[in-house]
């Protein structure tokens, strides 16, 4: 009897032992998870794109193809300049127009003879990419290039050789000036000089990629490393906004929401980048110098791409001095310091953060690391516990207008719906009802006056992993 008891005992103990245990080692992966590539770019959020070449120059903005090489002439280009407005900007890379539709190549290829090379621009010496690539470079910026793969000067365009003609400027581009961070591959296919239409060797332009530039990621035709498209040309993604999607279709018939949307279960981590510009055309046109997107404007793209688990890639086209016009500049860094004030002080810093279930107690997953600025650290609960809430405790009233939460990405998108709550002295009361997070969600709202927040997650595929709140009052938004 008296060992029988203990045998109990010692099991009971084993039990307790055993069950406590495995929650606090960390969650596992749930579904399909990003590349470290991926993780990377996720975390760059806001880079520009700089659309530049003959059209710059001819007021278009689909060239020919037939221009004459010399009307590429700026003559006084400064891509330090650019780099240094970008930095200051708060950007963390630049995606140069390397080559357009007009099949212009920035840099002297030599599978062409429509290139810098063949312009009386610097005798024929000139290379916008080294300049750019060095600049970046010396301002810890991130270089990224665009080619359209249609294009409209080369004559072996709608023959199975341009393939490889397309492929040997990639080798150049990639070899020659540096790491380069992401690829932006163009979708448009048009017509070429001989009215042929190509059919692309994607499988090629992807290897050949990821040949050269192994660590980076591709916009819009790949499903390793890849990137897709928002699925419009206005900065805004979808309030549900999933990271995975079913891969690339070259004939595609998806919307530009089902794009924006993402698929929940989708076999692949293709995270939506949203490109805009921040004037009417992607180049750079004279005429358009008063009509630049307005600091508001420009938030409302920030909230509704980089604030909807996107990343915001904004066109500033350099103008035909080889600059980024003065308009374009001082619009930027007025941006810049909105975003600053809007995100200057995390009232979450000072709050006291509960939760309803912390993963086997451990302070390791404690909901306090929810406001350590830290996105490599998460509050998250044991596994079987999918629906959960945090309160944000100030200790008195607080105003605010501004919500930013990260989910933590390595281990998947769980979060399917949440809630926002603000304490009103006797109730919690509904604010905000809303659906993933993924990277990063900004909720902004009319001035809240309150002591609490609850957070409440309602629905996830696995146990939530939440790394960072933000609570801020814009004053802007006052
Ligand atoms: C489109 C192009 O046709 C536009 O000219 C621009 O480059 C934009 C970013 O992509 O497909
Ligand atoms: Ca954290």
């Amino acid at each position: 009897m008296k060992g029988s008891l203990i045998i109990l005992f010692l099991f009971c103990l084993c039990r307790q032992v055993y069950s406590q245990r495995p929650t606090s080692i960390p969650p596992s992966p749930y579904g399909v998870t990003p590349t470290a590539n991926q993780l990377r770019w996720q975390n760059m959020e806001y880079y520009m794109f700089a659309h530049f070449g003959p059209n710059t120059f001819t007021g278009k903005e689909w060239g020919s193809g037939r221009e004459n090489p010399d009307v590429f002439h700026p003559d006084h280009l400064d891509c330090r300049q650019w780099a240094r407005i970008a930095k200051a900007a708060g950007m963390k890379g630049i995606i140069l127009v390397a080559k357009h539709h007009d099949g212009f190549c920035l840099w002297p290829s030599r599978f062409s003879t429509h290139t810098v090379a063949y312009s009386s621009w610097r005798r024929g010496h000139g290379d916008v990419l080294k300049e750019l690539s060095k600049a970046c470079m010396e301002y810890g910026l991130k270089f990224g290039l665009y080619l359209s793969p249609w294009d409209r000067n080369n004559p072996a365009y709608g023959t199975p050789a341009y393939n490889q003609v397309f492929a040997g400027m990639l080798r150049e581009v990639l070899t020659h000036y540096g790491p380069v961070f992401e690829v932006w591959f163009d979708g448009a296919n048009g017509e070429g000089p001989n009215g042929k239409k190509q059919v692309y060797d994607w499988g090629l332009f992807d290897s050949t990629v990821k040949k050269y530039q192994p660590q980076a990621v591709i916009f819009n035709f790949s499903n390793r490393d890849g990137i897709r498209w928002v699925g419009n040309e206005h900065g805004y993604s979808t309030q549900t906004a999933w990271c995975r999607d079913n891969g690339f279709k070259a004939d595609s018939a998806e919307t530009g929401r089902q794009m924006a949307r993402g698929l929940e279960n989708g076999k692949y981590w293709r995270p939506s980048e949203s490109d805009v510009s921040i004037r009417p055309g992607w180049f750079y046109h004279p005429g358009q110098d008063s009509l630049l997107k307005s600091v508001r404007e420009l938030m409302a793209i920030y909230e509704g791409s980089v604030g909807r688990n996107s990343s915001l890639l904004l066109n500033v086209p350099p103008d035909q001095d080889g600059r980024i016009s003065p308009v374009d500049s001082a619009r930027l860094i007025q941006f810049r310091i909105a975003r600053d004030q809007a995100f200057a002080h995390n009232l979450a810093q000072n709050a006291r953060i509960t939760a309803s279930n912390i993963r086997g107690n451990d302070p390791k997953y404690s909901p306090g690391l929810l406001a350590d600025g830290n996105p490599a650290t998460y509050w998250t609960t044991d596994n079987q516990v999918h629906k959960a809430w945090v309160v944000l405790d100030f200790g008195h009233l607080i105003r605010f207008n501004t919500l930013v939460l990260m989910e933590y990405l390595p281990l998947g998108q769980r979060i399917r719906s949440f809630s926002v709550e603000t304490w009103n002295g006797k109730t919690y009361q509904l604010l905000d009802l809303e659906t993933t997070i993924g990277h990063k969600r900004i909720l902004t709202s009319s001035e809240q006056t309150t002591s609490k927040i609850r957070i409440r997650i309602l629905e996830a595929s696995a146990n939530p992993v939440l790394s960072e709140i933000g609570v801020y009052e814009d004053p802007a938004m006052k």
